[in-house]
């Protein structure tokens, strides 16, 4: 267990070495946060989709899902409602290896991430061509909880956390950007933690 103390330190090395943001406060527990209920994951029905602005769309089951190369990569996560969680130990399928099999169209600029029960968000292609960007299935080692998005979650450590989409089945390429599910709700289009990009109506302090 940390005392109060140890996770004060943490959080003032954490804000010198320049990974704590503006506003943002270090969590040694890890919070659940979502909207709507857990959904129920069901091997047999579960999908996983690419489709848009794509030469190759994509359908693969849970087995051929779980057959793609491995990746593993450690890093910081910041939601929005101002709390951060460091080095964590994910482990799943790069995105880049998926963007080599579905091969985005020249006019791809955007990806509306599609989760269970009709929750989306917006990326920019560019921010998910990264090698810290995964679709992942394991968190410090372990398999996901369902609460924290079993079986399958994208991960985005630059950008406030509502767009590391939970219980993710898909992914659509497009030409232009969309909101999402927060972002419809006020949430910033883009949501740079390091920018407190946190509603729309916010300026950036850049
Ligand atoms: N499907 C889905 N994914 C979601 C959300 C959501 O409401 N639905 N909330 C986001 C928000 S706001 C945060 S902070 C993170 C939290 O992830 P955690 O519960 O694993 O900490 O999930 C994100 N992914
Ligand atoms: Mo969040």
């Amino acid at each position: 267990m940390f005392s109060g103390d140890e996770r004060k330190r943490k959080e003032q090395q954490m804000l010198q070495a320049g990974r704590l943001p503006a506003g943002q406060s270090l969590t040694l527990k890890w919070p659940v946060l979502h909207y709507g209920s857990v959904p129920k994951f069901d091997p047999a029905k579960w999908d996983f989709r690419v489709w848009g602005l794509v030469e190759q769309p994509l359908r693969l089951t849970w087995g051929e899902f779980a057959e793609l190369p491995q990746a593993r990569n450690t890093s910081d996560f910041h939601c929005v409602t101002r709390w951060s969680r460091f080095d964590n130990q994910w482990q799943g399928v790069a995105f880049r290896e998926l963007l080599t099999r579905v091969k985005p169209k020249a006019e791809a600029t955007h990806v509306l991430l599609h989760a269970e029960q009709g929750f989306t968000a917006n990326v920019p292609l560019a921010d998910l061509d990264r090698d810290d960007v995964l679709l992942a299935t394991h968190h410090d080692g372990q398999p996901l909880t369902a609460d924290h998005g079993y079986p399958l979650r994208l991960i985005v450590p630059h950008l406030y956390a509502w767009k590391s989409v939970k219980w993710l089945r898909g992914l659509e390429f497009l030409n232009h950007d969309v909101p999402g599910f927060w972002e419809q709700n006020g949430y910033h289009m883009y949501g740079d933690p390091f920018r407190e990009q946190r509603f729309s109506s916010s300026t950036s302090r850049a």
